[in-house]
């Protein structure tokens, strides 16, 4: 046996060919990334870390939180990477629930989870962004430094997992998605191949590595295909445009190409020598789609994933690239379209729920099999909860969503988590938690509530009330306090009157 996932990911790698340039001036080279991530997988079966268990880490992005994802594969872990966002709470709920042998954690944040590991009997370490060897970046950091730079990885087959994903649910429970070794394997070899990736690419990624996006979909499809990145904390529109004339390729979420189309420095000329551009996590708008092609020349390529599928579909790459679609199935994903109800398959143009299975369908949701049988079919079709068709030249449309779900600036946000945080506020009888336009995310959150017993209600103390208890950017933009909800004949709140009511929030 092998470790099938790191294995897999390093086959075309040249060693001493540049896996990352940082934007601290450091070339990284394959070289690099074996010797680093062995150290760090060192370190990790040094903390305790036996295979199959949990390594969560909340840090900063850096080359280095990357290279402990590898390290956590190579020591037969699963690697639990938390958004940055989130709260003390937030992060303890996924802590109990993961039961992770190790957390890791920013070191300016220390003192806020010393007693959370405590109570859970998790092993805290803390990992910061390295700077040199004089400043201490954590705890973790710079014992892994000196720890040795050879590993033998440890055996891990195809159905071992790799990594775990929280996504939040519809009652308001966070779910862990078990990712497989060959379910990220496989997908980073398919999208290599469908969208050309070489070893003469250069990636700008300017994504969080904390979710399948920047993780999987632009870590791994580099590293199968031997290629490079320029590698950025985050989306910041001067650093992307000036990092733009030294690479071939971008990922992102679409507030990123809206952005870079609201600065007249994003031209034509400018990305005359780009090969791709690539959109997902969230829809494109069709006129984003199309301004993009008039300012630019290029098609955005949209394709369609989710955590617990990694990705589903894909614009062709030669082709046309249809604008408001999805593309096609990638190769090995069967995908239909079924009657929510009945689960019984639609025909071609017909709306429904989109359903899927192939190599790159997690596992179930971790400690969840109840959960985990509700979302499948009994012949192993994953119920995504997107509303879609399949139009007759066979392109994915995706047009709604069966699952309450706001998606903001491409970070999932399940209005029951909110709404059952608000309800539980002095003062609040009840909530409901809506996303409606925003002209830079997509939607952005809007709450209304009502009071209870005619008490007085306000926007900023209800803000207040919940700023430590939620990651800000699940946090209502705004807030409407109204005497009653509207409901229809069964008694159920109309979030659709909710949304054209306060359509408007946001306009710019
Ligand atoms: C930041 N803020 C947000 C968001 N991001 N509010 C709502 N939605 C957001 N996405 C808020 C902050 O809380 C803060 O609020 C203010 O905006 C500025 O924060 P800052 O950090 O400066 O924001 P930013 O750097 O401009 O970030 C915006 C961003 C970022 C670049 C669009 O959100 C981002 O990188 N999004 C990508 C998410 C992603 O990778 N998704 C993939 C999920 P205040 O000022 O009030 O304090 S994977 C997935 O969905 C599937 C598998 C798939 O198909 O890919
Ligand atoms: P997540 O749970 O963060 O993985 O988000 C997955 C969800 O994002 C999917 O179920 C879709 O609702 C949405 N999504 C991802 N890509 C697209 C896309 N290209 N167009 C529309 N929705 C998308």
């Amino acid at each position: 046996m092998a470790n099938h996932l790191f294995d897999g990911l390093l086959q075309n790698a040249n060693l001493e060919r540049a896996f990352a340039q940082l934007d601290d001036g450091r070339w990284y080279t394959y070289n690099h990334v074996l010797e680093v991530s062995a150290r760090f997988a060192n370190m990790l079966v040094k903390c305790g870390v036996k295979p199959g268990d949990r390594v969560a880490a909340q840090i900063p992005k850096s080359i280095e939180a990357l290279m402990l994802y590898l390290g956590t594969v190579r020591a037969g872990g699963v690697f639990l990477p938390l958004n940055n966002a989130y709260t003390a709470s937030e992060v303890e709920y996924f802590l109990d629930n993961a039961t992770p042998r190790l957390f890791v954690c920013d070191p300016a944040r220390r003192a806020e989870f010393d007693e959370v590991t405590g109570k859970l009997g998790v092993r805290l370490e803390t990992m910061g962004v390295w700077k040199n060897h004089e400043t201490s970046a954590g705890t973790l950091l710079d014992a892994g430094i000196v720890a040795p730079a050879e590993f033998t990885n440890v055996d891990r087959g195809p159905d071992d997992l790799a990594a775990i994903l929280y996504t939040s649910g519809t009652t308001g429970r966070s779910k862990g998605a078990m990712l497989t070794h060959d379910n990220l394997l496989s997908n980073a070899v398919v999208l290599k191949d469908l969208w050309a990736f070489t070893e003469d690419d250069v990636l700008l990624h300017a994504l969080p590595i904390f979710h399948t996006h920047g993780l999987f979909v632009a870590t791994n499809t580099i590293m199968v295909a031997g290629a490079r990145m320029v590698f950025v904390p985050g989306f910041k529109v001067d650093q992307v445009i000036e990092c733009l004339p030294g690479v071939t390729s971008m990922m992102g979420v679409p507030t990123f190409y809206t952005r870079l189309l609201d600065d007249d420095r994003f031209t034509r000329e400018l990305t005359a020598h780009m090969r791709l551009f690539v959109s997902g996590s969230a829809p494109l708008l069709a006129e984003t789609h199309v301004e993009f092609e008039e300012r630019t020349g290029h098609r955005i390529l949209e394709r369609y994933g989710m955590t617990e599928t990694n990705m589903n579909t894909s614009n062709p790459y030669d082709g046309e690239r249809r604008a408001g679609t999805v593309g096609f199935p990638l190769p090995g994903v069967d995908l239909r379209v079924c009657d929510p109800d009945t689960g019984d398959t639609l025909a071609q143009g017909e709306i429904g729920g989109i359903e899927v299975k192939g190599p790159n369908v997690f596992a179930g949701y971790w400690q969840m099999p109840e959960k985990t049988a509700e979302e499948f079919r009994a012949d192993g079709f994953f119920i995504t909860g997107d509303l879609g068709k399949v139009d007759e030249d066979g392109y994915v449309h995706i047009v709604g969503r069966a699952k309450d779900l706001i998606i903001s600036g491409g970070y999932n946000i399940y209005p029951k988590e909110i709404e059952l945080l608000l309800d539980e506020q002095d003062g609040v009888l009840e909530s409901a938690v809506i996303g409606v336009n925003h002209p830079d995310f997509g939607e952005g959150v809007v709450g209304v509530v009502v009071p209870a017993n005619g008490q007085a209600l306000n926007e900023e103390a209800i803000m207040s009330a919940i700023s430590d208890k939620i990651a800000r950017f699940k946090q209502p933009k705004k807030i409407y306090v109204v005497d009653e909800l509207p409901r229809n004949t069964m008694g159920k709140v109309q979030k659709n009157v909710l949304r054209d009511t306060y359509y408007d929030t946001f306009a710019p």
